[in-house]
């Protein structure tokens, strides 16, 4: 939940990650964690099933310094992407301030993308939260997998899918060997924090 503290002049904000089971939402935590040491004040937490899937989320804490005279510290978190958890993933959304929705490039994944954009619109009206007014970028991931041959959706098959409508910033990327992780999670810390100074 967004928090602003004008005396200490302290800001934090709660960006989830969403999209469908496998997609790669942990692993770009898991990048940011390992890339970023320095600016983590505690461990990753990860509850995860036996098969490395996100059985309730993935929490990670992120400090991105000064901004506008503020000391900004994101929480970020995953769901998990399995249907069957759609309500662990309601509530991780609740005091919900950005997201990052992961698309998965395989073409085989391009229905289970559309279902999981249409449930994130369905879980943020649950709390009242408009899809189109919520801070919001697409990131479409394991554009790696073009390299050794395997079918993925275009980008233009991606934007037109699942951003026809939205218009909002989307990047390609790799979770894996960590091609726009970082411009990903940057997009949307820049997009929460201006909504912040809206309201504000
Ligand atoms: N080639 C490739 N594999 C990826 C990429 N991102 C994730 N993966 C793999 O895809 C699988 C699923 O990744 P996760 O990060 O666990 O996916 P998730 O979205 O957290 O899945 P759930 O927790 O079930 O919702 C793992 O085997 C990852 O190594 C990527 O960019 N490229
Ligand atoms: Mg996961």
């Amino acid at each position: 939940m967004a928090f602003i503290n004008m005396k200490n002049k302290e800001i934090q904000a709660k960006i989830v990650y969403y999209g469908p089971g496998r997609g790669g939402k942990t692993s770009n935590l898991e990048y940011i964690y390992k890339q970023f040491r320095d600016r983590i004040p505690s461990d990753m937490v990860s509850i995860k099933t036996h098969g490395d899937r996100t059985l309730f989320f993935d929490f990670l804490p992120f400090d991105v310094g000064k901004i506008m005279g503020y000391s900004t510290r994101v929480q970020l978190y995953t769901v998990p992407g399995q249907v069957k958890y759609d309500a662990t993933r309601r509530l991780v959304l609740k005091g919900v301030d950005g997201i990052v929705f992961v698309a998965d490039s395989l073409a085989v994944q391009r229905e289970k993308n559309l279902i999981s954009l249409k449930n994130l619109q369905i879980n943020l009206a649950a709390h009242k939260k408009d899809i189109f007014h919520v801070p919001l970028v697409l990131q479409y991931n394991k554009r790696d997998l073009d390299e050794p041959g395997i079918p993925i959706l275009s980008l233009e098959t991606l934007e037109n899918d699942l951003n026809r409508q939205l218009k909002v910033p989307s990047f390609p990327a790799s979770a894996l060997n960590g091609d726009n992780v970082v411009l990903t999670l940057k997009r949307v810390i820049a997009l929460t924090i201006a909504s912040f100074q809206k309201r504000l």
